[in-house]
């Protein structure tokens, strides 16, 4: 089954994505997702210009030889840009392979390991009032895992926060929005966060939280040792996820569960924090982290060292790529939990969906492949719409993590 045409389409149906649609001899079409928030262009260029005219011709059943030649033959490795174009490609070709074969993918992955995979909704507030009205809503809906954030008192804009989007989405406008940041204000505010929310709702419900990469280690460390009594699920992304060494110093600290990885592109960026143990949940994506191929070997290596997943999922995830990660979910023996923000209802008219929600569970569905349709047409309604993520300053104006 040789590969006769592949295209990159990028469009807006609420927020920007990138899709790459494959197609083949036989009358297949694959899709995959090449989204990198604020970064699209880069993105579908690579896949246009340099990974398109090497994939005309190919035989399509040969995911592991493609990623391969990809990945090694490109020469420079690694990267955002590089592994969220193979992922797109990777991903599309296990959605051609599950449509020949007639079978959703996660049954060519060794079948159902479980018969739901839980996923964790995103609570927020202006306020803890305000947030308060978000974890019900939650509740209402069925959801058994929530993550919980709130504006910080002294700090105008920080992250998390939905406002009036049912969706929160950080990206926006031509140039970059400033936030503001202090982490003395948010040092205190955290554990006040976590007793206000288990007085209200009790034990019974899972509670995230994500710190967004912007605490040294003996603040994280800290924060993670106030917490412990709230039994938070995890905290997320405490440092800079570049530093995996800075894992070991929290660790040293606190028994609070410990998860990173939603910017990781590859197994090497998690390689010492596997194999030392440093962490409890790995959060790469599927559509950042070289696709299903790549992604399964990462959390096989995880396995090994009693690390459990909890895929990024948040609405910069296009349908496909949310998809692809319920498949791997459902089928892996140490699956942990999944993102689930959901899409605008915009994304709607373009990605056509087989997984559902149900009781704080969801299912990718027995569609053949990836179970998740693309129209090409309803896509060129609308057009793409250049964003950017925010930039984060401390209140002395300097340049901190966002
Ligand atoms: O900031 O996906 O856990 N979820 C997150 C997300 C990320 C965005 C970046 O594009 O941290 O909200
Ligand atoms: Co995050």
């Amino acid at each position: 089954m040789k590969i006769t045409d592949a295209r990159v389409i990028v469009s807006a149906p609420g927020r920007n994505y990138v899709t790459l649609v494959v197609e083949t001899d036989d009358g297949l079409v694959g899709y995959g997702d090449a989204t990198l928030n604020g970064r699209e262009l880069a993105v579908a260029s690579y896949l246009s210009d340099h990974v398109v005219p090497l994939l005309i011709g190919r035989d399509a059943h040969r995911i592991e030889d493609t990623w391969q030649y990809l990945y090694r033959g490109a020469y420079w490795r690694r990267g955002p840009v590089t592994m969220t174009a193979i992922a797109a490609v990777d991903v599309a070709l296990w959605d051609i392979k599950g449509k020949a074969a007639g079978l959703p993918v996660y049954q060519l992955l060794g079948g159902a390991a479980r018969d739901g995979v839980m996923v964790y909704g995103h609570a927020s507030g202006g306020d803890l009032d305000g947030l308060d009205a978000d974890v019900e809503r939650h509740l209402a809906q069925g959801y058994k895992a929530i993550r919980v954030q709130s504006a910080i008192p002294g700090l105008d804009a920080t992250y998390g926060i939905a406002g009036a989007s049912p969706v929160y989405e950080p990206a926006s406008g031509a140039r970059p929005q400033e936030d503001r940041w202090e982490t003395s204000a948010y040092l205190d505010f955290a554990p006040r966060l976590f007793e206000h929310v288990r007085d209200r709702f009790g034990y019974g419900v899972h509670l995230l939280h994500d710190m967004h990469h912007r605490l040294s280690p003996i603040e994280a460390a800290r924060v993670g040792a106030a917490l412990e009594p709230y039994r938070p699920f995890w905290i997320e992304d405490p440092t800079p996820a570049e530093d995996q060494s800075a894992f070991r110093l929290i660790r040293q600290h606190t028994t609070t569960p410990l998860a990173v990885g939603e910017v990781f592109n590859s197994i090497w960026d998690a390689q010492q924090l596997i194999t030392e143990r440093l962490i409890d949940y790995i959060r790469t994506s599927v559509s950042h982290t070289g696709g299903i191929t790549h992604l399964r070997r990462v959390f096989s290596l995880a396995e090994l060292y009693g690390v459990r997943s909890g895929s990024h999922g948040a609405g910069d995830l296009s349908p496909v790529s949310l998809a692809a990660a319920l498949h791997v979910d459902l089928s892996i023996p140490n699956f942990g939990i999944q993102e689930y923000m959901g899409h605008l209802a915009a994304a709607e008219e373009v990605f056509t969906v087989g997984y559902s929600f149900r009781d704080g569970y969801m299912h990718p569905g027995d569609l053949p492949g990836i179970g998740v349709s693309f129209d090409e047409e309803a896509a060129k309604r609308f057009p793409y719409d250049p964003k950017y993520l925010p930039v984060n300053r401390r209140l002395d104006g300097s340049v901190h993590d966002w």
